[in-house]
């Protein structure tokens, strides 16, 4: 393309028409069964299911075993239909149809003519709609096909060879989000819709397509930046184009089709974007103006400035996995993301995005993986990432089973992930890229050449597709779209079942749960860096209550099996309980130790993994969330309530990391500076009597562990005590401020003698907020403050801690209640009111 190019420092032309209007087409539908004419009112954005509930056409399937009513959804074909005026018709050249997310086998329609198949869920599909639409009364149809269905159609079904998928052998041939077809923390829930934004854009003459802010270099003083804009011209043309963030106006000559335009800039003395608590989130806006002789367009797009290094690479102890941040190295605290079904629930907070992420932050965490069995997230999940400084661990949408790569599928998938690198590529949160979930471990390990009887050759032939997908096409599309961005294949790296899967990459370590390990084997199974790791619960009895009646709640009956889907099942839950804690004499202590042995199981791991940093250098728990009111490793239940694992969680996270490990103490600080630490050991009794105490100062390097070597006369009368009742308690003073108490138990906590703690409780209320001061005359330990009815309990400032003796906790919680009403429906429960 030859282009002549002119640079003015101001805009020259007059002001003019724009060149592009957008206009969304979320009212007026109507869906119903294919073929059957009575269309009840559709929610758009949405979903079949959600259609259906609000339609009083299924029962709200989260309830009981509501699911089984909910199964023929999957085998029917459903139609969409909105009648729609579009008074810009005539206006504009061009009108842009753009479906964002349509689940997944569409044929669209717009006035009976067929304009569109679509095929994927992870891709948005334009269709040029100016020669079929009119100013009033259009006609848009969408057909959905029972995914099920078409993708046997389309020979999903003959494939010589069974693909590896338990859920749904279809599934591999289906650009749909894996879970849809139920997975071990979600029911089958394969439906279809339209699940975001229609948009009708009309524009004459040209269109920016994308804006991309590109970081080529960044130093103190300044970072040189690119701007590259994809401009769509409908004929030849000389347009100006002005970067408005610094005035800089050029003129070039367009050639007919897509352009793309580099404009260098730079940035003086840029701020750097951060993650969370290692600074702030400094966002730049960029924004460009094209004008022709009649028209003028804009765009503008936020980006930060920073640098990500994912450093993987051979080391004294194997292969190294860890992230630098403007050239700091950072542990990666965080969880693993699971996407919502998007069901019907009158009481959701409108934006659950936001709760999702306040806690993330809340909790020191400073990364999310968003996993390869859901979708790449909306982008507002990835702009609150940018904002609360939380790194984005992206997976391409690929989890445990082998794919074809047919020149048709492989076409498919790059529309796919061209799509959303583009979409994505601007947010300084987004950290890698990662080929799949699980599936080069599980080819390699989960002896699936035996369990589906494949021949050498088939074993040759998946093998060959799984490197032109995930060693070729996808690491070639990062390169061309997002070159600097890392990308690696496969993720966990390495598997846990040997001794040398701990040295190399990231890991999964199932060992605990899968592998029914006991959950001391975190101390002992550190990798170095962990991607995974979690252990189930239950939700707590108000969540239950949601979905369950009085004659379900036993651990066996069919509602409850109905709401676990672990091969493991509730079982494991009870084993790993037993091993910890007498057996619970009722059904809500059973759920409230559940979270118990969770809490303590996500604590001893990452207090492991960090104490051995910088050999580990991430801790990234399974999962923070769920798409379902069920037993899983969720740490904030479907509801939003937080478990006791969250709170264990936020503890374990803080900045400065406090464990005790063969008598000493060791001391973790994530902070970039030293710290001077006055502190206090006390070696005491459950009833408060001080058996041993001492004080001291220490100085603590940053990024470092630092050991503090506990003294002869310590250990000696730790030798001397009964271990059953009495704990050491660490307390440090940094600037005056306290960091918080940690306590350590010398046996497992089914050999406690606890006694019957009374507790001291306070009420008062200070406008809206609810304060509750508690005091125990001997520890009480594991104390969960319930508030009947709350309706957002997670607001409570703590749970589930151990009060000790003479401590005074003062909790906080927001609520418009009365005083009076609050004093009636609040409990309290510890864990010695569990046998
Ligand atoms: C992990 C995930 C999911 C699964 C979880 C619990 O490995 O990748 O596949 O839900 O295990 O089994």
């Amino acid at each position: 393309m030859s282009k002549k190019i002119i640079f003015f420092f101001v805009s020259l032309l007059p002001l003019s028409v724009l060149s592009q209007n957008v206009r969304e087409l979320n009212e007026g539908w109507t869906f119903c069964e294919a073929g059957k004419k009575v269309p009840k009112p559709a929610y758009v954005p949405g979903n079949i299911f959600r259609d259906l509930q609000m339609n009083n056409m299924i029962p709200d399937p989260t309830v009981g075993q509501n699911t089984i009513a909910c199964k023929w959804v999957e085998t029917k074909d459903w139609e969409y239909t909105c009648v729609f005026d579009y008074p810009d018709s005539g206006r504009f050249k061009h009108v842009d149809l753009t479906f964002e997310c349509l689940d997944t086998y569409a044929d669209v329609e717009l006035n009976g003519n067929y304009s569109l198949q679509a095929k994927n869920m992870f891709c948005s599909y334009t269709v040029h709609a100016e020669k079929i639409i009119h100013a009033k009364g259009n006609i848009l149809k969408i057909t959905f096909h029972s995914p099920v269905k078409r993708a046997k159609e389309w020979g999903a079904d003959s494939s010589k060879i069974k693909y590896p998928a338990d859920n749904d052998p279809t599934a591999p041939f289906t650009r749909k989000a894996a879970f849809h077809y139920g997975w071990d923390f979600s029911p089958r829930m394969a439906g279809c819709g339209i699940r975001k934004k229609i948009c009708l854009q009309g524009w004459s003459d040209f269109i920016i397509r994308d804006l991309h802010a590109i970081q080529r270099s960044v130093a103190k003083t300044e970072a040189l930046m690119e701007a590259e804009v994809q401009i769509e011209c409908d004929r030849p043309d000389t347009l100006q184009i002005e970067l408005l963030t610094n005035g800089m106006v050029r003129k070039e000559i367009m050639n007919k089709g897509l352009n793309t335009i580099h404009i260098p800039y730079t940035v003086i003395k840029p701020e750097l974007w951060w993650p969370n608590e290692m600074g702030e989130q400094k966002m730049y806006e960029l924004s460009v103006q094209v004008q022709d002789r009649k028209r003028s367009g804009w765009k503008t797009i936020k980006y930060g400035i920073r640098t990500v290094e994912v450093v993987n690479e051979k080391d004294a102890d194997g292969k190294s996995f860890y992230l630098k941040v403007n050239g700091l190295k950072l542990y990666a605290k965080g969880s693993n993301y699971i996407p919502s079904l998007g069901l019907y629930d009158p009481k959701a907070p409108a934006d659950p995005y936001a709760a999702l992420f306040t806690a993330l932050k809340d909790c020191h965490m400073n990364m999310v993986r968003v996993w390869g069995g859901g979708i790449y997230e909306n982008d507002e999940f990835y702009e609150l990432a940018d904002k609360n400084g939380i790194l984005v661990w992206q997976d391409f949408m690929f989890a445990n089973t082998m794919y074809p790569a047919d020149s048709a599928f492989l076409e498919n998938i790059k529309k796919e992930v061209d799509q959303n690198i583009v979409r994505l590529r601007n947010h300084p949160a987004l950290a890698l890229w990662c080929g799949n979930n699980e599936v080069e471990v599980a080819w390699k390990n989960w002896g699936w050449q035996k369990k589906y009887n494949y021949s050498a050759q088939d074993s040759i032939k998946l093998w060959e597709d799984y490197k032109k997908l995930f060693l070729e096409l996808l690491p070639g599309e990062v390169e061309t779209l997002d070159k600097g961005r890392s990308y690696f294949s496969s993720s966990p790296q390495s598997n846990w079942g040997k001794p040398e899967d701990f040295k190399n990459g990231d890991n999964h370590y199932w060992g605990v749960w899968h592998g029914e390990e006991p959950i001391t084997a975190y101390a002992t199974h550190v990798p170095r860096f962990a991607s995974e790791f979690g252990m189930q619960s239950f939700p707590s009895m108000s969540s239950v209550k949601r979905f369950s009646t009085a004659p379900d709640w036993v651990i066996t009956s069919p509602v409850m099996k109905a709401h676990q889907f672990s091969y493991k099942g509730n079982g494991l839950i009870t084993k790993y309980i037993s091993q910890n804690y007498h057996a619970p004499k009722n059904f809500s202590s059973y759920l409230y130790l559940s979270q118990l042995v969770q809490a303590e199981a996500l604590k001893t791991a990452i207090t492991s993994q960090r104490m051995k940093q910088p050999f580990c250098m991430g801790s990234l728990y399974w999962q923070l969330n769920d798409c379902w009111p069920a037993a899983s490793w969720s740490s904030i239940d479907y509801y939003g309530q937080w478990k006791a694992a969250q709170y264990s969680v936020r503890r374990s996270f803080e900045p400065l990391c406090v464990g005790y490990e063969n008598n000493n103490f060791v001391l973790v600080n994530d902070a970039k500076e030293r710290k001077e630490m006055h502190y206090t050991i006390k070696l005491e009794k459950f009833d408060g009597t001080v058996v041993y105490a001492s004080v001291g100062d220490l100085t603590i390097d940053p990024e470092k562990v630092t050991g503090l070597i506990t003294n002869a006369t310590l250990n000696d009368s730790i030798q001397h005590v009964d271990k059953t009742n009495t704990f050491l308690k660490f307390e440090g003073f940094i600037s005056g401020e306290t960091i918080s108490p940690q306590v350590f138990y010398f046996v497992e906590t089914k050999k406690l003698k606890l006694g019957l703690p009374v507790l001291q409780k306070d009420l008062s209320k200070k406008g809206d907020t609810l304060i509750v001061k508690l005091m125990t005359n001997t520890l009480a330990k594991n104390v969960f403050v319930s508030i009947d009815g709350a309706s957002i309990i997670n607001s409570i400032s703590d749970n589930y801690f151990d009060l000790l003796p003479g401590e005074e906790k003062v909790l906080y919680f927001y609520s418009d209640r009365s005083l009076e009403e609050l004093k009636k429906s609040i409990s309290i429960k510890t864990l010695r009111d569990t046998y």
